[in-house]
């Protein structure tokens, strides 16, 4: 706690009881306060604390036609860490980190009121050289996205709707109508240049959508339907969170925004390397990457043969069932075999593992792969255990061979293709700025589809790693992923494919995420229902909040503006 409140006095000053945020130009570069003392990854012990599920989300009451939530953001101390470690300060909804999870149903429509509370200075440092981060703004705003909502413009927390604590009206009332296949959502902050601290300081939670079709499937549910939310982050020596602020590029300003943000210790439901007791029998996982930048290849290894891992069966993904169940990651080129399921930052990967074949007293470790082109480290490894005990009754859940039909959209009905390059450039401070379509934040918009038509969006990676891009609004499908020529298409414009097309089974339903690999083109097809203003953008949070994000607006007819 010292350690920060230091950090924090010595780049804010205090006016009018309005807390100034950082401003450095970057002749303070070599200003930069000292790195605090921090954690070694290696002295946390692993695996000695229960994993937490949060709580489910309580009702206030309903509104005319919907369910009726409050959720409060406020900042507060909470055991992220075994005992022995300091209690973390961390932001969350309703004094929880993850925030409570909203449980709906399929065309139930929830409303839920988003109130701010936090304290007017930010718990980690503010970069304020980003657009919509300047001087001049508060440096705590909010406003919540329901990632995967299908939702109207004006609820969808467009990044610039943010607010303050100590605005008038310090609360956002969002209404969505789940009018959407059944999926695992999850609700984070999204406000304009200081996404990833906001999510980083601990503003995500969960929010599932069921319905009757999926209920009379008879998967494993109640407690052995379990949601894992991932997360990576960087500890002081104190116990309390440690956001890096110093780039590796010298003429960077300080503190600044990075390439990248890898972590050194996992959380899983807001526990360091917890642990989960579960029976000899099926389990649904709801894995939910809330990473800012790391991307994970998990595999389920037993301690008592470490050399081989379980297999388990996807059977769904961002926007909800697949078609049937996917036995994942059997062989794949050039990849190691092995079951795995890959999720990079915000996908979320729905999984059944059998445990039935083990016997209490065993051990089952999730392990991290890492993958190729993304950012990883070898350093953390080790996710979570599964320590097998005894079965309460007997497992009358199943594994149905068939699921629900993923609904599909016809490439024939595509009205437009559009080309959307993924770019690197240099900022003014010659640090890498990842770019959509060679555009900024601010810049006109390109993307305009029009209402109730489909769309091909062609995503081209011309840059030297790979991207997990989200779109707003809409669940899409992915129709290829194929390698090109980046010189040709950098000289004549032309995409001339190297590779063949490859596209995982497990990979093959309704999603709001993609990976774009380096110097790969990414099809996808959406259909754009309502009318308005939304983004889409890279979902490594350092380079949304440095103009990796671009607006888009569903306009109703030729040459009319949609409103917001
Ligand atoms: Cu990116």
């Amino acid at each position: 706690m010292t350690t920060r409140r230091r950090f924090l006095q010595a780049g804010a000053a205090s006016a009018g009881g309005l807390v100034i945020p950082w401003k450095w130009s970057w002749a303070n570069a070599h200003a930069c306060p000292p790195v605090p003392a921090l954690l070694d990854p290696t002295s946390i012990a692993r695996f000695v604390d229960p994993l937490p599920i949060p709580a489910v989300l309580k009702p206030k009451g309903n509104a005319v036609n919907a369910a009726s939530y409050q959720a409060t953001m406020t900042e507060f101390q909470q055991q992220l860490l075994p005992a022995g470690f300091g209690a973390t300060t961390v932001w969350g909804y309703e004094g929880s980190f993850p925030g409570p999870t909203i449980e709906a149903r399929r065309d139930k429509p929830v409303a839920v009121k988003w109130i701010n509370e936090l304290p007017q200075h930010h718990l980690l440092p503010v970069d304020t050289t980003l657009h919509g981060s300047e001087p001049w703004q508060p440096a705590v705003r909010t406003v919540v996205h329901l990632h995967g909502a299908h939702t109207k413009p004006q609820f969808d927390g467009y990044p610039e709707d943010w607010y303050t604590s100590n605005q008038r009206k310090n609360f956002a009332v969002f209404n969505y109508k789940n009018d959407q296949e059944p999926a695992s959502l999850w609700y984070h902050d999204h406000a304009v240049g200081n996404t990833r601290l906001n999510v980083y300081a601990g503003l995500a939670g969960l929010y599932t959508i069921r319905d009757d079709v999926e209920d009379a499937l008879n998967l494993p549910s109640g407690d052995y339907e379990v949601p894992l939310l991932i997360q990576d982050r960087i500890f002081t020596a104190e116990g309390d969170l440690f956001y890096p602020y110093i780039s590796p590029v010298p003429t960077a300003p300080c503190p600044s925004v990075l390439p990248v943000f890898i972590g050194d210790t996992i959380l899983v439901n807001g526990k360091s390397w917890p642990h989960l007791e579960v029976e000899p029998r099926k389990y649904r996982f709801r894995v939910v990457n809330g990473s800012n930048s790391r991307p994970y290849r998990l595999r389920l290894v037993p301690d008592a043969a470490p050399d081989t891992s379980l297999p388990f069966h996807q059977i769904g993904t961002d926007g909800g069932l697949l078609d049937k169940p996917v036995s994942v990651g059997k062989v794949v080129d050039g990849n190691p075999v092995g079951p795995q399921v890959t999720v990079a930052p915000a996908e979320r990967a729905d999984i059944v593992v059998d445990f039935s074949s083990f016997t209490p007293g065993d051990v089952i470790t999730m392990r991290n792969l890492g993958i190729v082109d993304f950012p990883s480290t070898e350093t953390v490894t080790y996710l979570m255990q599964f320590r097998v005990v005894e079965s309460s009754g007997p497992d009358t859940s199943v594994l149905p061979a068939v699921l629900r039909p993923v609904p599909r959209l016809d490439p024939a009905d595509a009205v437009k293709e559009r080309n959307i390059t993924l770019d690197v450039v240099q900022d003014e401070y010659l640090r890498p700025k990842f770019l959509l379509g060679n555009a900024r934040w601010m810049d006109p918009i390109t993307e305009d589809p029009r209402l109730n038509t489909t769309e091909i969006w062609n995503f081209i990676n011309t840059t030297p790693n790979g991207h997990p891009m989200h779109v707003h609004l809409v669940t899409f499908e992915v129709l290829s992923r194929r390698e090109f020529d980046i010189d040709i298409f950098n000289s004549t414009g032309e995409i001339v494919f190297t590779g063949p097309e490859r596209l995982p089974p497990n990979e093959n339903g309704r999603r709001d995420m993609v990976r774009v690999p380096p110097g790969t083109v990414v099809k996808i097809i959406a259909h754009f229902d309502i009318p308005g203003r939304f983004v889409y953008h890279c979902h490594f949070l350092d380079h949304e909040d440095h103009e990796m994000m671009r607006p888009f607006e569903v306009v109703p007819a030729r040459g009319k503006s949609a409103k917001r």
